[in-house]
């Protein structure tokens, strides 16, 4: 194993973060040193969540909004996680071209993650990847995911603000929209307002979160983003929830230590111990609590 040095990384450079960002994305060896050594650096960068439907302009809002952070000198990380479902397949070139013209500007760190259908294990990837990149000196970090399944309410709570970018004409009526993705919207963006049913779009989601009990008013803003229209008005709001309303962080830190501990935990155990056992308790030749507490015994 060899280690990676956090030293280039605090100091911004970009081949250093490259290497880190793999190690990450690929769980070696290397990456729980590393992420240590950071640890005490990051706390700096506000962490942005750009969820929605596929096809509803997520890449191209964060294209422009990582614009507006660069015309303000604001150093930005960007995380794509890569859809690997079958809904958004061949729009990741799409998105490497766009992403293209920030690749020219060093205050810009633009990576992909592979979701590989774990859910959790994406949510602790995307978090070390964000934390480096804070360590590294990002301030924003945007975080793109594709709302189609459990993954993104996971990244969700990873970040400061979740915006849920929606678009009309999708077939995708705010009905059929997971219940989860509207509870983790701190925002709601109406992408492709040029387009006929974004006036439709916005009065039934108005409708719907009049319906729903938010603690705060979630506010909607409507973008062309493809012309550049309303980004600044996007972000904006995102940073008004995020000043207003930035989740505590100690709250968010009991929330991922519960995750990582389970996680390590649920890593100790082989799926085939797992399913012996279950059919053992199903079966009633053994009760669950002797399994959990022999499992926990054993563990270290
Ligand atoms: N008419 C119109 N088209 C737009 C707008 N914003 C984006 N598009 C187009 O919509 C298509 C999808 O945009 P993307 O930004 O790739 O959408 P996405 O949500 O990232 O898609 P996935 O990552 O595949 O889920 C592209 O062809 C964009 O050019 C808009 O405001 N109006
Ligand atoms: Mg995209």
């Amino acid at each position: 194993m060899t280690n990676i040095s956090p030293e280039p990384i605090l100091a911004g450079d970009i081949r250093a973060m490259a290497r880190a960002a793999t190690a990450i994305e690929n769980r070696t060896a290397a990456a729980e040193p590393l992420l240590k050594a950071l640890f005490p650096h990051t706390g700096q960068a506000a962490v942005i969540g750009i969820t929605g439907p596929p096809g509803a302009g997520k890449s191209t809002l964060v294209d422009q909004l990582t614009r507006i952070l660069r015309a303000e000198d604001v150093p930005t990380g960007i995380i794509c996680v890569d859809p690997s479902s079958p809904f958004s397949g061949g729009a990741i070139l799409g998105d490497r071209i766009r992403m293209q013209r920030h690749h020219a500007d060093p205050g810009v760190f633009v990576r992909s993650m592979a979701t590989r259908g774990s859910v959790g294990g994406l949510a602790r990837g995307t978090l070390e990847m964000a934390l480096m990149l804070d360590a590294a000196g990002k301030r924003v970090i945007l975080i793109e995911t594709v709302g189609v399944g459990q993954d993104e309410v996971e990244v969700a709570r990873l970040a400061d603000v979740t915006a849920v970018v929606l678009a009309p004409g999708m077939g995708d009526d705010v009905q059929a929209l997971k219940a989860g993705i509207l509870e983790i919207a701190d925002v709601f963006v109406i992408n492709k307002a040029d387009l006929e049913g974004a006036a439709r779009l916005e009065q039934e989601l108005r409708a719907m979160l009049s319906l729903a009990t938010r603690p705060v008013e979630v506010p909607i803003v409507k973008t062309v983003a493809s012309q550049g229209d309303g980004i600044g008005e996007a972000l904006a709001a995102i940073r008004s929830v995020q000043s207003g309303n930035k989740r505590d962080s100690v709250r968010l830190w009991a929330l991922r230590l519960r995750e990582m501990l389970r996680e390590r935990l649920l890593e100790r155990i082989p799926l085939e111990e797992l399913g012996a056992a279950a059919e053992a308790v199903a079966s009633r030749r053994q009760d669950p609590y002797t399994i959990v507490e022999q499992w926990l015994s054993t563990l270290y």
